[in-house]
C-alpha cells in the first residue's frame, strides 16, 4: 500500500473509532513528556548518574531505601506543579464518545484521573500513592518532599512509593482488567510508549490477533512500527484532539 499521508492516517482511524463498540489505549511516557515530564529513554531519561532501571527495583530499595526515596522525591516535586496536555484532555472526549473505552496506563503521574478520564487501569501503581512495608497500608499523600524515611503512621513500618518496580508482579487484579479489555476491543491505540519494558509491551499484540485495528501514536519508530496496522508520527498532544 502506498505511504498514506497523516491527514488520511488520521481520517482511517477517525472512520475506525466512530463504529468502534469498544476502545483500548495504552499509554507510555510519551503522553506526559508535552506536559513538560521526563520520559525514561529521552536525554533527560537519566537522574543524575542513575538509571530508572537500576533505582526503580527491590533490591535498590532494601539497599539503599534513602536513595530511592531521593529518586521518588525528585520525582514527585518535578510532577506536583506539571498539568495534563491536550493529549490527556483528547482521550477524556474519547471516552464520552465510545461505548467501552479502557485507558491502561503504563505512566504513574496520575494525570490520565487529572484529565478526567473514568476507566483507567494503572498497570505500574501511581507515585501518590504510598504503601506500608510492614501492614500494608496503602494511602495517597501529594506532600512534596515526603519526611525523611516516612514511616506507617498504622504500625511504624517503612512506607514505600505504591508502584510496580523491575523485577516485581503487576497486580493480577489489574492485569486481568488490561486482557479483558485488550479481548473485546476492535481498536486499540498504542500512544509514547517505546514498547521495551514487559508485560506492557505484548499488549498492542495480544490485541492485533484477537483481530483489534491497532495504531501506533509515537514520535518515533519503535520494535512494533510496521506490525501495527498503522503508525501516526508526531506529538501525542497534536494528534490526538485531531481524532475528535
Ligand atoms: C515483571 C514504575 C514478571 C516505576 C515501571 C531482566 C531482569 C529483570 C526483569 C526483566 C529482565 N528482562 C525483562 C524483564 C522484565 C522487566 C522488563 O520489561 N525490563 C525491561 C527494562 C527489559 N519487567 C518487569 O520487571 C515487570 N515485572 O515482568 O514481572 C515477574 C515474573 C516472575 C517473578 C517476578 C516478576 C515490571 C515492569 C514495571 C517497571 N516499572 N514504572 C517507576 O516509574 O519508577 S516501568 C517504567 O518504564 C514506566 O512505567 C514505563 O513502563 C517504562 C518506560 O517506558 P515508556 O513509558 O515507554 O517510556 P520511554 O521513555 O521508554 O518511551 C517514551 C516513548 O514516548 C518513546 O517511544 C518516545 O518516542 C515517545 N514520545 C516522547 N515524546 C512524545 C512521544 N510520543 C508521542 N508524543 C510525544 N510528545
Ligand atoms: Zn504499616
Amino acid at each position: 500500500m502506498a505511504e498514506l499521508t497523516r491527514d488520511e492516517q488520521i481520517s482511517i482511524l477517525k472512520e475506525k473509532l466512530a463504529s468502534a463498540k469498544s476502545v483500548a489505549v495504552l499509554t507510555g511516557a510519551g503522553i506526559s513528556a508535552e506536559s513538560g515530564v521526563p520520559t525514561f529513554r529521552g536525554k533527560d531519561g537519566l537522574w543524575k548518574q542513575y538509571r530508572a532501571t537500576d533505582l526503580a527495583t527491590p533490591e535498590a530499595f532494601a539497599q539503599d531505601p534513602r536513595l530511592v526515596w531521593e529518586f521518588y522525591n525528585w520525582r514527585r516535586e518535578v510532577l506536583k506543579p506539571l498539568k495534563p496536555n491536550p493529549g490527556h484532555f483528547a482521550l477524556v472526549e474519547l471516552e464520552k464518545r465510545i461505548p467501552r473505552f479502557t485507558l491502561i496506563t503504563q505512566n504513574i503521574d496520575g494525570f490520565h484521573h487529572t484529565a478526567g478520564n473514568q476507566n483507567v487501569v494503572e498497570l505500574h501503581g501511581n507515585i501518590w500513592r504510598l504503601r506500608c512495608t510492614g501492614c500494608g497500608t496503602v494511602t495517597e499523600d501529594r506532600t512534596v518532599p515526603l519526611p525523611d524515611l516516612p514511616a506507617c503512621s498504622k504500625c511504624g513500618a517503612l512506607l514505600r512509593p505504591d508502584v510496580v518496580w523491575f523485577g516485581e508482579m503487576l497486580d493480577p487484579t489489574i492485569l486481568e482488567a488490561a486482557y479483558e479489555a485488550l479481548q473485546f476491543s476492535q481498536v486499540m491505540m498504542v500512544v509514547g510508549t517505546s514498547g521495551i519494558v514487559q508485560p506492557a509491551a505484548s499488549m498492542g499484540m495480544n490485541a492485533k490477533r484477537q483481530g483489534a485495528f491497532v495504531v501506533e501514536i509515537n514520535l518515533e519508530a519503535t520494535p512494533y512500527t510496521g506490525v501495527y496496522d498503522l503508525n501516526i508520527q508526531g506529538k501525542s498532544g497534536e494528534t490526538l484532539p485531531l481524532l475528535l
